[in-house]
């Protein structure tokens, strides 16, 4: 599948990074191919990967986001399936969100529900109330989990916008930090109607993206034009060229000709941009970017129309192009309309064998689906799980991942549904 030793070591320390769920994503990207040191997180490091999976112990950065990783880029390495046979827990509401909560056994899972609880879901299935939730949360926001000495805190995704100016009120902050403790921050700003879709919880979509890079005088704001919008409720930063220096992607609509993908280098100069979908009000979620390709190659994956039978879509940048290399059958969804849960699909093993893959529920949200990429197009496996899919699919990243999903209408009623991780003996 990996095709080049520089793509296994930012793979293998990029697992190594993750694998305790930590805020500093830096090792996908920070290799030193000069010898030179690092003097700006954007450019490669000096930093061997010893020093950087050292800084990985430090017990006040870890976090767990419905969006996977502080980067807002759904992926982890790592083998995990959801074709094999799943738990199903009670719950006693509608659950909303899904975290993994990192207490001693690591095996638990936080579910927020409809009816503002929060509940830790252990491993033998017993459920136990969190008492300290957000307003925010208890309303229905998404959560976050952050452990401190105590242990762990929940916390609320919209948690550090005040280090900007005019924040779209939902916008998730994310967080790029090089092994040198350099930062990238980036969120959605500039809130405004003037693009009248509303699919996205509210009437309000963002015009700018604001990057704040710890080794440069002032923040960088990229305008979109004043007919668009970024539509979407964070930015992504990911290496999305793969020439290892870390960039921003947003998802651009407009009224005319629908939603773009676009990619920025943190200056905000253009990199790359895909086609529009070609009219309006036709909206695509961005996903992940990832080593998916058939042969190891950086692409770019989103869900194109995700209300209407979704296409699980793959990019590369070619010259200034993000160019559709491949495209599933529209028949797949990582949104329901009206939602702020934007965090139904993930890039990772789904079917075991350690390869990639997107994972995504099927348009009726009753199966989640595997779909690899061949040299041609794309491989779908799908399993049905029990009941309809209504929250996140949550992930517990390591060299062996588990995955969660709430569901209603199932068996049991309310239900979390667990995929436990494999075991590393298989
Ligand atoms: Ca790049
Ligand atoms: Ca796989």
């Amino acid at each position: 599948m990996v095709d080049t030793p520089t793509l296994f070591i930012r793979i293998r320390r990029w697992t190594a990074l993750t694998t305790v769920g930590a805020l500093m994503m830096a090792g996908c990207v920070a290799e030193d191919q000069s010898g030179g040191s690092a003097a700006n997180p954007s450019e490669p490091s000096g930093e061997d990967a010893t020093a950087a999976e050292d800084r990985t112990s430090e017990p006040t950065f870890l976090t767990t986001r419905t969006d996977v990783t502080t980067t807002g880029n759904r992926q982890v390495t790592g083998r995990g399936s959801v074709l094999n046979q799943a738990i199903s827990v009670d719950l006693p509401d509608e659950p909303l969100w899904v975290l993994d909560w990192p207490s001693d056994e690591d095996k638990s899972w936080l579910v927020t529900l409809k009816n503002g609880d929060a509940v830790v879901v252990t491993e033998n299935g017993e459920l136990v109330d969190v008492d300290d939730v957000p307003a925010d949360v208890a309303s229905g926001g998404p959560p976050l989990v952050t452990v401190n000495q105590e242990g762990p805190v929940v916390g609320s995704a919209h948690d550090g916008q005040s280090i900007f100016g005019d924040p779209l009120p939902d916008s998730r902050v994310v967080v790029f930090r090089s092994p040198a403790d350099e930062t990238v921050t980036a969120a959605l700003v500039g809130p405004t109607d003037r693009y009248a879709h509303d699919v996205l919880g509210d009437p309000l979509e963002a015009s700018a993206v604001e990057v704040i890079d710890s080794t440069v005088d002032e923040p960088v704001l990229i305008e979109v034009e004043e007919s668009a919008v970024i539509e979407g409720i964070s930015p992504l930063l990911a290496d999305v060229d793969d020439d290892g220096f870390i960039d921003v992607l947003v998802t651009v609509s407009d009224a005319n000709v629908g939603a773009k993908l676009v990619a920025y280098r943190l200056d905000g100069t253009l990199i790359a941009e895909s086609d529009p979908i070609g009219r309006g009000n036709r909206w695509r979620n961005q996903l992940a970017v990832g080593p998916i390709g058939p042969n190891g190659e950086v692409e770019v994956v989103d869900v194109r129309t995700p209300h209407i039978g979704g296409t699980v879509e793959f990019f590369r940048v070619v010259d200034d192009r993000l160019e559709l290399v491949a495209a599933s059958e529209p028949n797949f969804t990582s949104h329901v309309i009206g939602t702020r849960n934007l965090d139904m699909a993930v890039m990772a093993d789904g079917d075991g064998d350690g390869v990639l893959d997107v994972i995504v529920p099927t348009q009726n949200r009753k199966s989640l689906a595997v779909l690899t990429r061949n040299d041609g197009g794309v491989d779908v496996q799908e399993k049905p799980v029990d009941g309809t899919i209504k929250t996140n699919l949550a992930v517990r990243d390591g060299a062996q991942i588990a995955f969660a999903v709430g569901t209603s209408g199932g068996t049991a009623g309310d239900a979390l549904v667990i995929w436990p991780a494999l075991d590393s003996a298989n």
